[in-house]
C-alpha cells in the first residue's frame, strides 16, 4: 500500500500527487501539515517537511527522491527522458521550480489567500508587490527562454519538469495570478496546454472539493 503523508494545499504534495496519478498508482492521503510534531511523523520526516511517501512501510522523503522512486517501480511511463541531455534539463527544470519558482508562486498564495483568509494575518503587500513586479516576472523571462511553443517542456513526452512547473503555477493560480501572454507568450500557452491535461484537470478538481474551510 501506499500512502502519502502531507496536505493537498502544499505545492511539493502536489507534485508527488501529480507523480503517483500519472503512474495510475493508488495511494492513500494522510493529512499532515508541514511543521507536525507527533514523534510518528518526526521518525519519517527528519527535516518536519511534507510530503512523506510511504511505500509497504518503506518511507522516503523529498519530492525529488520520491518521484525518482515512484518511477522506478513503475518504468513504463518514465518521466525521465532517455537522452541523457534531456533528462539533465529535465531535471535542471524541477530544480528551478523546486528553489526559485516556488518562492514566488508560493508567496503570492500565503500573501494573498493564506495569511488573510486562514492565519487571520495581515498580507506583506510589499513582499507581494516585489514578487509580482520583480522577483516572478524575472523568472517568466528565464522560462520563455526555455520553454518550446508546443508541447511539453523537454523532449516529446511529460517529464519531471513538466510536473514541477506547474505545480508551481497551480499554487499561484489560487492567488488569483495568471502569467500575461501579452509579455510572456510563450510560458502562457504552455500553461493553457498543461492545464488543460486530464492528469491536472482532475487533480484540481479534487483540490477544489477538498478545500479546507474558509478558502
Ligand atoms: N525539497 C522538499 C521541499 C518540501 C517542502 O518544503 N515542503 C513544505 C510544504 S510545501 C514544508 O514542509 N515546509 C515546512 C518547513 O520547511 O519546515 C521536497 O521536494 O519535498
Amino acid at each position: 500500500m501506499i500512502k502519502l503523508y502531507g496536505v493537498p494545499l502544499s505545492p511539493f504534495a502536489r507534485k508527488a500527487m501529480l507523480a503517483l496519478e500519472h503512474f495510475e498508482l493508488e495511494y492513500e492521503n494522510e493529512p499532515t501539515f508541514p511543521g507536525d510534531e507527533s514523534p510518528e511523523f518526526r521518525a519519517i520526516s527528519p527535516l518536519g517537511k511534507i510530503p512523506i511517501l510511504d511505500h509497504d512501510g518503506f518511507t522516503v522523503a523529498d519530492t525529488s527522491v520520491i518521484c525518482r522512486y515512484l518511477d522506478r517501480i513503475s518504468p513504463d511511463k518514465s518521466i525521465y527522458p532517455d537522452d541523457p541531455q534531456e533528462e539533465a534539463r529535465a531535471c535542471w527544470l524541477e530544480e528551478y521550480a523546486d528553489s526559485r519558482l516556488i518562492e514566488n508562486c508560493a508567496g503570492i498564495f500565503r500573501e494573498r489567500l493564506l495569511k488573510p483568509k486562514m492565519m487571520n494575518q495581515p498580507t506583506d503587500e510589499a513582499h507581494l508587490a516585489d514578487i509580482l513586479d520583480n522577483t516572478l516576472p524575472e523568472c517568466l523571462k528565464y522560462l520563455e527562454s526555455v520553454v518550446p511553443e508546443t508541447g511539453y517542456l523537454v523532449g516529446s513526452n511529460l517529464s519531471i519538469a513538466d510536473l514541477s512547473i506547474v505545480t508551481c503555477f497551480l499554487q499561484a493560480q489560487y492567488g488569483e495570478y495568471e502569467v500575461d501572454g501579452g509579455q510572456f507568450p510563450r510560458v502562457r500557452s504552455y500553461l493553457d496546454r498543461a492545464f488543460a491535461a486530464p492528469l491536472v484537470v482532475t487533480r484540481m478538481a479534487s483540490e477544489r472539493a477538498n478545500m479546507p474551510p474558509g478558502l
